[in-house]
């Protein structure tokens, strides 16, 4: 079953990141989401002994972790430029899908992206 853990451990404003830990690919151990305010979201894998090798998948910055569709495993939500609020899923292992989208000027429309 895969670790539920979404929480900024790491946040210094002043820099623009912070750091949240979830076991994003089910494997049972935490990894890492750099969020860098100049760049998009990296994702740092965790071997199980606690080393971490930087992943292909990157994310928008601004993201919040949970398991948005009660699976059980760590999903993701966040504010996108040019589109709005999103959610993306993860099919248990890493890949992320997008899933949702919300504009963010007013209450419009929702769309449904998959
Ligand atoms: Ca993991
Ligand atoms: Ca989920």
């Amino acid at each position: 079953m895969a670790m539920l853990c979404s929480r900024t451990v790491i946040r210094n404003r002043n820099a623009g990141f912070h750091v949240n830990l979830a076991d994003i690919d089910g494997d049972g151990d935490l990894d890492a989401m750099v969020e860098d305010s100049t760049r998009a979201t990296s994702v740092y894998l965790n071997d199980g002994a606690g080393h971490f090798t930087i992943s292909e998948m990157t994310l928008p910055e601004t993201s919040v972790w949970g398991d948005l569709d009660s699976d059980g495993d760590v999903d993701v939500f966040f504010k996108e430029d040019g589109v709005g609020y999103t959610s993306m899923l993860n099919d248990g292992t890493g890949n992320f899908t997008h899933n949702w989208a919300y504009e963010d000027t007013t209450v419009k429309s929702t769309h449904i992206l998959t």
